[in-house]
């Protein structure tokens, strides 16, 4: 007998029934993509060597769609694993997170009722939440977590001053790409971070990109002070340029969502559409930035890279700008 790749069918806790890309090996399928994306159930081992065993399955259709069924959060973990691969590969050009064709190892149930994920510079690992049964695993977050991978193998932003916001706000940045990207009629594209995963009990998300400052503690604008916060919250500013250059100011519905995105300096801004400003980002991230980058090389390189991209005189261009200042982060 032989390995083959083959379709599989995942009830996913957050995504609804997905497509798995699975192994066949004999009359036993694995949780593994033709990448070598693949995840592993750590049974709640905390060791940050422990491989876990690789989830495998005598039919081909995992999980329930409940936090009862082990595999169920190993599908979530995996699909995002898939999607966030086949969008860095398809929209920006690069073979995932070392750019070589490898997938990486996503590891699920991390210790007890752990509410965190996690990249370690070499693979994804996921926790159950809370009473183990809200898993760290929507899409959002998954690509959250590989992007901070692509962005330790590209710009290699500190995770500290305003190098750790910039780095913050590139995973919520590509993991709301990926959102998008997947369009899963369960989790419809947003500009929300973890709305999925009801982390505060409440229905809120972790994060709101079009006005940062809406979960108490992120700032919209950037400051002086920017620097000295943790890098979940000097995303802040960078999240907002995203989705002001994107969508633009003022208010909008986008898939059922309401947003209103004020500005700081008084400003109107006019988007340029979310696709060219994920393209734009990425190759700030990737020619443009180092590791103690600040707000205004960002703003500074962004600018080069729409430039280099559309035109000196492009709107996609004007936009970047525009979007900048309205951040306070001004030429
Ligand atoms: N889930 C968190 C994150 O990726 C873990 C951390 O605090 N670095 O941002
Ligand atoms: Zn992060
Ligand atoms: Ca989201």
């Amino acid at each position: 007998s032989w390995d083959e790749i083959v379709t599989g069918t995942g009830n996913s806790m957050y995504s609804g029934t997905v497509t798995l890309h699975t192994v066949q090996s004999g009359s036993t399928w694995q949780l593994k993509d033709s990448h070598g994306n693949y995840t592993t159930d750590l049974n709640g081992s905390t060791s940050s060597t422990a491989s876990g065993t690789l989830f495998t399955d005598a039919d081909n259709v995992w999980g329930t769609g409940s936090a009862s069924s082990r595999q169920t959060a190993g599908v979530d973990a995996q699909y995002g694993a898939e999607m966030t691969y086949d969008f860095y590969d398809t929209v920006l050009g690069r073979a995932g997170i070392w750019d070589n064709g490898q997938g990486a190892r996503s590891r699920v149930h991390y210790g007890n009722s752990y509410v965190n994920a996690f990249w370690d510079g070499s693979q994804m690992t996921y926790g159950d939440g809370s009473g183990n049964t809200h898993p760290l695993t929507s899409l959002d977050v998954a690509a959250h977590e590989m992007s901070h991978g692509v962005t330790e193998n590209t710009a290699g932003l500190a995770y500290s001053g305003e190098a750790g916001g910039l780095n913050e706000a590139t995973s919520d940045i590509f993991g709301t790409a990926v959102e998008f990207y997947a369009n899963n009629a369960t989790d419809t594209g947003d500009y929300l971070i973890g709305e999925k995963i009801d982390i505060n009990g409440d229905g809120s998300p972790l994060r709101y990109m079009d006005k940062p400052s809406k979960d108490g503690a992120s700032q919209d604008c950037w400051s002086s002070s920017t620097k000295n916060l943790d890098p979940h919250y000097s995303s802040g500013p960078l999240n907002h340029w995203f989705y002001l250059a994107s969508e633009g100011s003022g208010a909008k519905t986008i898939n059922g969502v309401s947003y209103n995105s004020p500005t700081c300096n008084g400003s109107t801004v006019t988007g340029t559409g979310r696709e060219k400003v994920e393209k734009i980002w990425y190759r700030t991230l990737a020619t443009k930035l180092t590791s103690s980058a600040t707000y205004a090389a960002a703003r500074n390189g962004a600018i080069a890279s729409a430039k280099e991209l559309y035109g000196a005189d492009s709107s996609e261009c004007t936009a970047v700008a525009a979007a900048f200042s309205a951040i306070n982060v001004a030429a």
